[in-house]
């Protein structure tokens, strides 16, 4: 048994303290009222409590504080976004084991990343959107590699980069190899037509780049309005580097949030060791993840979106420490 005296004005207010500390029973040992000399009280109330109670209501709360700032400073140190965390860590129940505290961050990060799954229904209309040099050709000519693989679908390409300096070639050749028809787009009267002409395909896979945001938005609602019209699916990803920082990703998503994103695809994958920036973008933005690229080599340095393969390359091995 422990004994432990509680001080205040009033043997109420004493008691009071010793009940917000242990809860309820308690047992009161000794109670004592002393006038001091200049006539104020102070009154003293002892109590009893097991050891064990005494150790975990004294120190549980701040071995706690002290775990939940350990697991905290493990994901910052990879770059996960401090204000994820703390709400994170906020919505798991407390605790002073450190694994659990990190398996719990783990799960909410796995709950928290939603994917995208790519969808046969045709026909559809799929479109890449991001600032130039993120690698959204190089991931539409991977991904139309992905679909010419399934028999019978007819794919094409349309190219609305008609700005950046060798990007019509760029896409031709790649069109070239795919064995794929692509068609450079300088107007949105332009695609109204082309995609007219192309009714008979069944993935019009649309790389959107050069274009400002005015253009873009006006694309997108007479697409939206033209395709709706043939009955195909739209489908608009955007396309951001793993390269970027935080900030950048945010400032890119915001660039682009008139247009209504369905999914994130993620480049560069080969590009940096350091995927923190990435993880907290998708777990803050809740944007679902489609496809990752992970190197030049079309068409195989793609990889359908998954949880696992995102999550070992930021935080792997983070509980082995
Ligand atoms: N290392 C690496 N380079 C990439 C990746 N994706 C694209 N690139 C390169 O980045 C540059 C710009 O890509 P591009 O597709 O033309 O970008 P766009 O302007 O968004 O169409 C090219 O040199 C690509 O080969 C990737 O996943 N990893
Ligand atoms: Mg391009």
């Amino acid at each position: 048994m422990i004994y432990e005296t509680f001080v205040s004005s009033t043997q109420q207010r004493a008691y009071e303290q010793a009940v917000k500390k242990y809860g309820e029973p308690i047992s009161v040992v000794r109670a004592k009222q002393l006038e001091h000399q200049d006539g104020s009280l102070r009154c003293e109330v002892v109590i009893a409590v097991a050891k064990e109670r005494f150790m975990a209501c004294s120190f549980g709360e701040s071995l706690m504080r002290e775990s939940r700032e350990e697991v905290k400073r493990a994901f910052v140190a990879r770059g996960i976004s401090p204000a994820w965390l703390e709400g994170c860590l906020a919505s798991l129940p407390p605790s002073r084991d450190r694994a659990s505290l990190l398996q719990g961050v783990i799960e909410a990060m796995d709950r928290g990343i939603h994917l995208y799954p790519e969808s046969l229904e045709l026909p559809k209309v799929v479109m890449f959107v991001g600032m130039t040099g993120v690698g959204k050709s190089t991931a539409l000519a991977k991904i139309t590699a992905r679909y010419t693989q399934h028999a019978g679908v007819r794919v094409a390409l349309l190219n609305l980069d008609t700005q950046k300096a060798g990007a019509v070639e760029q896409l031709e050749q790649y069109a070239t190899r795919l064995r794929v028809p692509v068609y450079a787009i300088d107007s949105i009267e332009a695609f109204e037509k082309q995609l007219e002409q192309l009714n008979t395909y069944d993935v019009v896979l649309v790389d959107s780049g050069g274009l400002s945001p005015y253009d873009t938005q006006r694309f997108m609602e007479i697409i939206g309005y033209r395709v709706a019209l043939k009955g195909y699916r739209i489908e608009t990803h955007l396309v951001i580097p793993a390269t970027l920082k935080y900030e950048d990703m945010h400032d890119m998503y915001q660039h682009f949030s008139f247009l209504a994103i369905d999914a994130l695809v993620v480049t560069k994958f080969d590009e940096t060791k350091h995927f923190g920036a990435v993880l907290s973008f998708v777990l803050e933005s809740s944007l679902a993840l489609s496809y990752f690229s992970t190197g030049q080599a079309i068409p195989q340095d793609l990889r359908i979106a998954d949880k696992e393969y995102l999550l070992e390359v930021s935080i792997g091995a983070i509980d082995e420490q």
